[in-house]
């Protein structure tokens, strides 16, 4: 015969007017003896109500947000004929009932001790895993099950109380990345961080990074990671870029600007990059198809090295401009960058980044590749060096080029003809006129 039952918040101890967080079913579910009904939070414990029933329910009587106490109307069950839930259900409450000692629950009056027995767990259980996340025992043995961490998860309920589907929508987006569907991800497996006490082998200082620091070294992290980098050196013979640099710097006739080898630099690499467009383009993966975004336009970052950090403003259209506009915007750019003074569109838009470490030393370098670019251009300090050259050693101004590709898209025989090409173009800076 069928009968509809109502279910009552039970015996919940010391607990009154507890706001209602999550219903856990809807009309016309079928739900099992002691299968969780509704969510309670008060400010010391969550609190599942069970089932005290195998049954479907009928009518839901709380919503979220509604405050309850012992007694109060939760939903209305019908119940499957009683020997439906003695045989499917009295053995394995009694196994329980064996091994827990928790009591059989079969009415709306028994489930009382089930219930504080409940609350013990969901206390200890909110303990167990993310003692932080705001998630009820059902979400968080779900989120267990499927090895979820609840810390990680946003919650879309009421006071950004993590439900269900939220842990749903998570392991979708996560399975979703492992697959490469938002760029060219792939999940690391890592040791974790070491964790050393330092202390205990002399005096130390903590130095927190600045907000600069923290922003380059998530984006430098994820370059590292994700593009296959290779470094492809070369020098350049600048002796006579140099002496033309110098000479051009005595001549007045440039608004003042001090022409930088970097200004001349940029021109000769405008004129690589057009001979070889694949140097100034950008991997694009839609989900479905793996694109190369080729571009017109020549916009090169360059790096700064500020007190607080790595900066890359970008000067646009170097092709349309001329080495004296060239070196004014990078002598403009460079000290707005020091000063923290850049706007985000003047760090906007490069198509390929250039870092120089030659007014500081050394002699090669691997820069990181400033994703979506697919190449970056280091120099190094030039120096003098003799040259084999028609049978006997000349002094030439040799400046060390190290040249970063992603090696998914540039080759090793094109990154060698880039610096050939490079190189041909500085020492002899008429062929960026061609
Ligand atoms: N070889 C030899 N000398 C060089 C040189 C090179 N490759 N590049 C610059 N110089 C010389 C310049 O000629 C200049 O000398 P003079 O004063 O005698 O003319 C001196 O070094 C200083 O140059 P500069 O650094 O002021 O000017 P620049 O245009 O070469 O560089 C800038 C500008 C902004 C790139 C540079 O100041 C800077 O910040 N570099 C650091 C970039 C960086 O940190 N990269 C690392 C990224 S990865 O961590």
């Amino acid at each position: 015969m069928v009968e509809i039952k109502q279910v009552l918040i039970p015996d919940i101890g010391d607990f009154k007017d507890v706001p209602v967080i999550e219903v856990l079913v809807k009309t016309g579910d079928q739900v099992k003896s002691e299968d969780p009904l509704i969510s309670l939070e008060s400010d010391k414990a969550t609190i599942e109500i069970p089932a005290p029933f195998t049954g479907v329910i009928k009518e839901i009587n709380v919503k979220p947000g509604d405050k309850v106490s012992e007694g109060a109307l939760i939903l209305s069950i019908e119940a499957a004929d009683r020997a439906e839930n003695a045989v499917t259900d009295a053995p394995v409450v009694l196994d329980k009932a064996e091994e827990s000692g928790e009591v059989v629950v079969e009415s709306v009056v028994d489930p009382k001790k089930a219930v504080v027995e409940r609350i013990e767990k969901s206390l200890s259980e909110s303990f167990v895993s993310s003692p932080k996340a705001h998630a009820g025992p059902s979400v968080r043995r779900f989120a267990r099950e499927l090895g979820v961490n609840l810390g990680l998860v946003t919650g879309s309920g009421l006071k950004q109380r993590i439900l269900k589907e939220d842990v749903q929508a998570f392991v979708k987006a996560e399975l979703s990345k492992s697959q490469g569907n938002d760029g060219f991800g792939a999940t690391l497996n890592l040791l974790p961080w070491p964790q050393v006490d330092f202390a205990k082998f002399g005096p130390i200082k903590l130095k927190s990074l600045s907000r600069i620091q923290q922003i380059t070294g998530a984006n430098l992290h994820r370059n590292w990671v994700m593009i296959p980098h290779v470094t492809q050196f070369d020098v350049a013979d600048i002796t006579d870029l140099e002496a033309l640099r110098k000479e051009s710097n005595k001549s007045t006739d440039k608004d003042n600007v001090k022409l930088t080898l970097l200004a001349f630099l940029m021109k000769a690499l405008t004129a690589t990059l057009k001979e070889f467009p694949t140097f100034n383009a950008s991997l694009d993966n839609n989900g479905n198809e793996v694109n190369l975004v080729m571009k017109h336009y020549f916009h090169l970052g360059f790096a700064v090295d500020t007190p607080q950090g790595l900066v890359v403003p970008v000067i646009k259209d170097v092709d349309q401009k001329g080495v004296i506009l060239i070196a004014k915007e990078l002598s403009r750019l460079s000290i707005l960058a020091r000063e923290g003074k850049l706007k985000p569109t003047d760090m906007q838009g490069a198509s390929f980044t250039v870092s120089s470490l030659g007014g500081i030393g050394g002699t090669a370098f691997t820069p990181i590749i400033n994703a979506p670019e697919v190449a970056i251009l280091g120099l190094s300090r030039a120096n003098v060096q003799p040259v084999y050259r028609d049978n006997q050693f000349v002094p030439r101004l040799m400046l060390p080029l190290s040249l970063s590709y992603d090696h998914r898209v540039i080759d090793g025989a094109s990154a060698a003809r880039f610096t050939t090409h490079l190189a041909n173009v500085l020492t002899d800076m008429r062929l960026a006129l061609l």
